[in-house]
């Protein structure tokens, strides 16, 4: 049992490594009263990646999103509570988002292949 423990124990220890050189990164947003800050994030194909959305002001109509492309629909932005939603775009291009209730904003995630 106890070799059983050392085994885990190693192979957890080199397997951290490993772990951290996956692309998964994060992307602060910012919904302020011009907007999306960022309007633009640059992403890779396949790279996976946790959009946080932060809504800063109540003078804006974007209390909700949607990335119809990432299936993302009526995602709600309370008031300076960030908002996290992990995506892993699986084709190059342009994905938008944008306010949920009127298609504003012109959020654009610019995937490179
Ligand atoms: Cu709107």
């Amino acid at each position: 049992m106890k070799e059983l423990l050392i085994t885990l124990a190693l192979t957890f220890t080199f397997a951290l490594p490993a772990w951290a050189d996956e692309p998964f990164r994060r992307v602060e947003i910012k919904v302020t009263a011009d907007g999306f800050d960022p309007q633009e994030v640059k992403l890779k194909k396949g790279e996976r990646v946790i959009l946080t959305f932060t809504r800063v002001t109540d003078d804006t109509c974007i209390t909700a999103i949607d990335i119809p492309a990432e299936n993302v629909s009526g995602l709600e932005l309370p008031l300076n509570k960030p908002v996290s939603v992990t995506i892993a775009p699986a084709k190059a291009g342009v994905e938008e988002f944008h306010c949920s209730a009127m298609g504003m904003g012109g959020g654009r995630l610019i995937i490179s292949g």
